[in-house]
C-alpha cells in the first residue's frame, strides 16, 4: 500500500478497536450509573500496563480478523503489536499488580474504577554501555490511541498557604484553608477492557498544569516571560516523572506534591460523583470503597475527613466513621527503608490543614489507646502516628493503618509477618480481625494467552476450550494428560520454540549467540541487595571456577547452562548499579572463554520491561526468586514463570510458599536459611563470629585477582558479606543454593520427568489467578457485586 509503513498500520490498527472500546466503555458507565452499586477505587501511584493493542484485539476477541486484515495489507500482526510504545507507569510488581487488578476487575464485570499519574516520564529505559547501566529518559506520549484527554474534567488542587478558623453561629468554629497557590489536574481516561465480556471499565489518569491557563498573560504581558513560563513549568513538573525507586522511600517534597495532587483531584471526583446519587453522607462507604495501593495514597484518608468535616460541616467523629468504614490499605513490605515518612515540617509548609487533622487524628487514636492500655506510655510511642525524632515525622503506614477498615498482606507469610514484627502493636490495640491476607495473583489473559499463545491453544484443546482463562482452577484439567506421548511432545516442542524466540532477543539485543537447547536459567527483577542478585552471579562464577578446574573430558559431560538476568537499578542505588556491572562483565569474559564454549553463558538483557517480560516468561527452564527469606512481601514473576511451564529455585519467602504447597514439593527446588533464623544469623554476624564460605571464599578471591576486570569496581559487593556483617545472608545460603542448583542440573538432565514436573506443576496454578484474589477483596474487604453483563454475541470465546 502506498506509504503505509508499520506504524501506520499500527495507527489504523489501534484507532479501529479503539473505536469498539469507545462504545463498550460508554454503555459500562451508563450500566454502572444506572445500577448505583458499589464502586470500587484503587488508588495506585503506578499502573505498570505494558501494551494495550494485543491486549485488547484479544480482550475484545477479534484478533484473528485483525491477523488476517493486517496480512491482506503484506504486514505480521506482530511486528504491528511490536510498534506500540510500552506504558510504563511503575517500577516493578506493586505497579504491575495493580495492571493485573484492572484486568481481572473488567473481566468479573465489577464495577470500578483505577486512579493514577499522567506521568510524561515512566520508568526511564535502561541502556547498557560498557557493562553499565546508563539510564535514557522515556518519553512515551507521542502516540498515545489509548488515552483520552478530558479538558472538561478538572480540578484545581491547593497546595502551602495558612489555616485560618471562623466560629459560626452555632459557635462550632470551622477551619479555613486559605492562601498558597493552585495547580489544576486535568483528566485521562483509558479503557480497561474486560476479557471476553463487554464490561470496559476506566483508569482514570491526572496530569497537571497551571491552574491560571497556559500561562499568566499578566506577567507575560508585562514583560516578565520568564517568570510566566516558570509558574507554567513548575505546575507541569508534579507529573512529570515517575519515581524510580522501588522499595525505597526517599522523602522529597516533589513525591508528596504528587501524591497530594493525585490524592486531592481523585477524592474530588469521586465525592462528586456520589453528590449526584443526593444520598446522605451516611451512606458513603455503602456507595464507595476506597483501596490504598501502598501507603503512597494515604493522604486520601486524610483529605476525605477534611471534606466531611471542613466542606461539608459534618462532626468529626460521624466524618471519621465514614473514612474507616471507607478505606482498606495493602502493604507490600516490610523493609524499614521502604516505609514512607514525611517530616512534620514539610507537612507544615506544604499542607497546613491536613498536619492539624494528623494532629486530631492521632490524638483521638492515642486517647483510645490510653483508654485500653493504661500507663503504658512506651505503647503510646510506638503507636504514635507521629514519631517523636529528630526531625519528628508523620508515620505514613500508622496512618493508613488507623484509618483503614482492613490492612491486608499480599502472600500468607508476609501478612504473618507484619502481624507479628512491623504492626504488632496494632493487633492488640484493633484486634486480629483488622488484618488479614490476600495472597496476590496474575492474570492469565496475559501471562498466559497473550504471552504463550501456543501453551494456551495446546491446553484449551485439552480442557475443553478457553473457560480455563476465566476460571484458571480448570487448568488442573491437563494433569490427566501428563502421559498423554503427543500432548508431552507439543509441550516440549512449545518451550523450545519460545526458547528460540528468547534466543533471537539476546542476539538482537545483546550479541550474544546462545544455544536453545541449554538450560536457561532467568532472574528478572528491579536489582535490590534484598533480591540476590549478587548470590546469582556469586553462583555462576562458582559454576564457571568448577568447570575451568575440569578435565576436558569431565567438562564435555557437563549440562550447558545460559544464566540470563534482567532489571533495572534506581539511579542512586550504588551497590544495585555495581551487581549490574559484575553481571556483564562476568558475560564478558565467560562469553569468550573458547574453552567453556555453549558450556556456560551469562546474558544481560538491557531494559527488562513489561513487553520483554512476555517474551522472556515463557522461555524459562528455571527461574530464580532467592530473596533473603522473609524480605519479597510476594513477588508475582514466580507465578508468571510457574504458569508457563517453567520451575523454580527459590527461598521459602513470599509466595514461593504458596506455590510449593499447590504444585508439590518435588516439583520446586527450595534452598536457604528460614525467615525466623534471619534475626539470629545477623545477630551472629555482627557479634559472633563470621566465617564466609569457602567456595564462597574462591569466588571472592576469583574477582579480587582481576579475573573479570578491575577488582575496585566489586569491592563494594564482596566487602558487604565479608565485613559489613552479610545483611542478606549471601554466604549463609550460598552452599545450600550451589547444591540446590546442582539438583536441577541433575533433574533437567531427566528430561522425561522435568516435563512431567512442568505439566504438573502448570495443572495446579489455578489458586494464582489475579480473578481469585480479585474476587477476595470484593467479597472480604469492598463489599461489591459484579453487574451481570449478557455475553456480547461478538465477543468470541475461543480466541
Ligand atoms: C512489590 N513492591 C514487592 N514496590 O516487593 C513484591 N515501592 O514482593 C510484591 O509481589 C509486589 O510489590 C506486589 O505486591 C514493589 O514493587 C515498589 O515498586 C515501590 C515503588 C515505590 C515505592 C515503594
Amino acid at each position: 500500500m502506498f506509504n503505509c509503513d508499520e506504524h501506520a498500520a499500527y495507527s489504523a490498527c489501534a484507532l479501529a478497536f479503539r473505536d469498539r472500546l469507545i462504545l463498550e466503555w460508554n454503555r459500562t458507565q451508563q450500566r454502572q450509573t444506572y445500577a448505583d452499586s458499589k464502586r470500587l477505587y484503587y488508588l495506585s501511584l503506578e499502573f505498570l500496563m505494558g501494551r494495550a493493542l494485543d491486549n485488547a484485539m484479544l480482550n475484545i476477541g477479534q484478533k484473528d480478523v485483525a491477523k488476517a486484515g493486517l496480512a491482506e495489507l503484506g504486514f505480521r500482526i506482530e511486528d504491528i503489536i511490536e510498534q506500540e510504545h510500552d506504558a510504563a507507569l511503575g517500577n516493578g510488581g506493586l505497579g504491575r499488580l495493580a495492571a493485573c487488578f484492572l484486568d481481572s476487575l473488567a473481566s468479573l464485570n465489577l464495577p470500578a474504577w483505577g486512579y493514577g499519574l499522567r506521568y510524561r516520564y515512566g520508568i526511564f529505559k535502561q541502556e547498557i554501555i560498557d557493562g553499565y547501566q546508563v539510564e535514557v529518559p522515556d518519553y512515551w506520549l507521542d502516540f498515545n490511541p489509548w488515552e483520552f484527554p478530558r479538558h472538561d474534567v478538572t480540578v484545581d488542587i491547593q497546595f502551602y498557604g495558612h489555616v485560618n478558623r471562623s466560629q459560626g453561629a452555632s459557635g462550632k468554629t470551622t477551619a479555613h484553608w486559605e492562601g498558597g497557590e493552585m495547580v489544576r489536574a486535568v483528566a485521562f481516561d483509558v479503557p480497561i477492557p474486560g476479557y471476553a465480556t463487554t464490561t470496559t471499565n476506566n483508569l482514570r489518569l491526572w496530569s497537571s498544569k497551571a491552574a491560571s491557563g497556559e500561562f499568566d498573560f499578566q506577567k507575560f504581558n508585562s514583560g516578565d516571560y520568564e517568570s510566566s513560563v516558570a509558574d507554567q513549568q513548575r505546575a507541569e513538573t508534579i507529573s512529570a516523572v515517575l519515581y524510580p525507586n522501588d522499595n525505597l522511600d526517599r522523602g522529597k517534597e516533589l513525591r508528596l506534591k504528587q501524591q497530594y495532587f493525585w490524592v486531592a483531584a481523585s477524592l474530588y471526583d469521586i465525592v462528586r460523583r456520589f453528590k449526584k446519587s443526593k444520598r446522605a453522607w451516611s451512606e458513603f462507604p455503602e456507595q464507595v470503597a476506597i483501596q490504598l495501593n501502598d501507603t503512597h495514597p494515604t493522604l486520601a484518608i486524610v483529605e476525605l475527613q477534611r471534606i466531611l468535616v471542613d466542606l461539608e460541616g459534618l462532626e468529626w467523629d460521624d466524618a471519621w466513621n465514614i473514612v474507616v468504614n471507607t478505606f482498606g490499605y495493602t502493604n507490600h513490605t516490610v523493609l524499614p527503608e521502604a516505609l514512607e515518612k514525611w517530616s512534620v515540617g514539610l507537612f507544615q509548609h506544604l499542607l497546613p490543614r491536613h498536619l492539624q487533622i494528623i494532629y486530631d487524628i492521632n490524638l483521638f487514636f492515642l486517647q483510645s489507646v490510653e483508654r485500653a492500655f493504661p500507663n503504658d506510655r512506651e505503647l503510646l510511642a510506638r503507636v504514635s502516628i507521629i514519631e517523636e525524632s529528630q526531625p519528628k515525622m508523620v508515620r505514613m503506614a500508622f496512618l493508613a493503618i488507623v484509618g483503614s477498615h482492613k490492612v491486608n498482606g499480599v502472600a500468607e507469610l508476609h501478612s504473618d509477618l507484619i502481624k507479628t514484627t512491623i504492626f504488632k502493636d496494632f493487633v492488640s490495640i484493633f484486634g486480629p480481625d483488622k488484618f488479614t491476607n490476600v495472597t496476590n495473583g496474575i492474570t492469565p489473559r496475559r501471562w498466559l494467552h497473550q504471552a504463550n499463545p501456543r501453551l494456551s491453544d495446546l491446553i484449551a484443546s485439552k480442557v475443553g476450550g478457553n473457560d480455563f482463562l476465566t476460571d484458571l482452577t480448570k487448568l488442573n484439567g491437563i494433569e490427566l494428560f501428563v502421559n498423554d506421548k503427543q500432548f508431552r511432545k507439543e509441550w516440549a516442542e512449545i518451550k523450545h520454540a519460545n526458547k528460540i524466540r528468547l534466543a533471537n532477543l539476546i542476539k538482537e539485543t545483546s550479541g550474544v549467540i546462545v544455544n536453545p537447547s541449554s538450560l536457561f536459567d532467568v532472574q528478572v527483577k528491579r536489582i535490590h541487595e534484598y533480591k540476590r542478585q549478587q548470590l546469582n552471579i556469586f553462583g555462576v562464577i562458582h559454576r564457571y571456577l568448577t568447570l575451568k578446574a575440569m578435565s576436558p573430558e569431565e567438562r564435555q559431560k557437563q549440562l550447558p547452562r545460559v544464566s540470563i538476568f534482567g532489571g533495572k537499578a534506581a539511579p542512586g542505588y550504588w551497590m544495585a548499579k555495581q551487581i549490574i556491572h559484575l553481571i556483564n562483565s562476568v558475560g564478558g569474559v565467560v562469553n569468550n572463554d573458547k574453552e567453556i564454549g555453549d558450556l556456560l553463558k551469562v546474558v544481560f538483557v538491557e531494559d527488562y520491561n513489561v513487553s520483554k517480560a512476555e517474551i522472556i516468561t515463557p522461555a524459562s527452564d528455571i527461574s530464580e526468586h532467592i530473596s533473603t527469606a522473609g524480605t519479597e512481601a510476594s513477588g508475582t514473576s514466580n507465578m508468571k514463570f510457574v504458569l508457563n511451564g517453567g520451575l523454580i529455585i527459590g527461598t521459602c519467602d513470599g509466595a514461593n510458599i504458596e506455590i510449593t504447597r499447590e504444585v508439590g514439593e518435588n516439583n520446586i527446588f527450595l534452598f536457604g536459611n528460614l525467615a525466623e533464623d534471619v534475626e539470629d544469623l545477623r545477630h551472629a554476624h555482627t557479634y559472633g563470629s563470621h566465617t564466609i564460605d569457602p567456595d564462597l571464599a574462591k569466588v571472592f578471591a576469583a574477582i579480587e585477582e582481576g579475573m573479570f576486570g578491575s577488582t575496585e569496581d566489586f569491592s563494594g559487593m564482596i566487602t558487604a558479606v565479608r565485613d559489613h556483617g552479610d545483611f542478606y545472608l549471601v554466604s549463609d545460603d550460598f552452599h545450600s543454593y550451589i547444591e540446590t542448583q546442582a539438583l536441577v542440573d541433575e533433574a533437567y538432565r531427566d528430561q522425561e520427568e522435568w516435563v512431567t514436573k512442568c505439566i504438573t506443576s502448570v495443572s495446579r496454578m489455578g489458586f494464582f489467578s489475579s480473578d481469585r484474589c480479585i474476587s477476595e477483596y470484593a467479597e472480604g474487604i469492598w463489599n461489591i457485586e459484579p453487574l451481570h453483563v449478557e455475553r456480547d454475541a461478538g465477543v468470541r470465546k475461543g480466541e
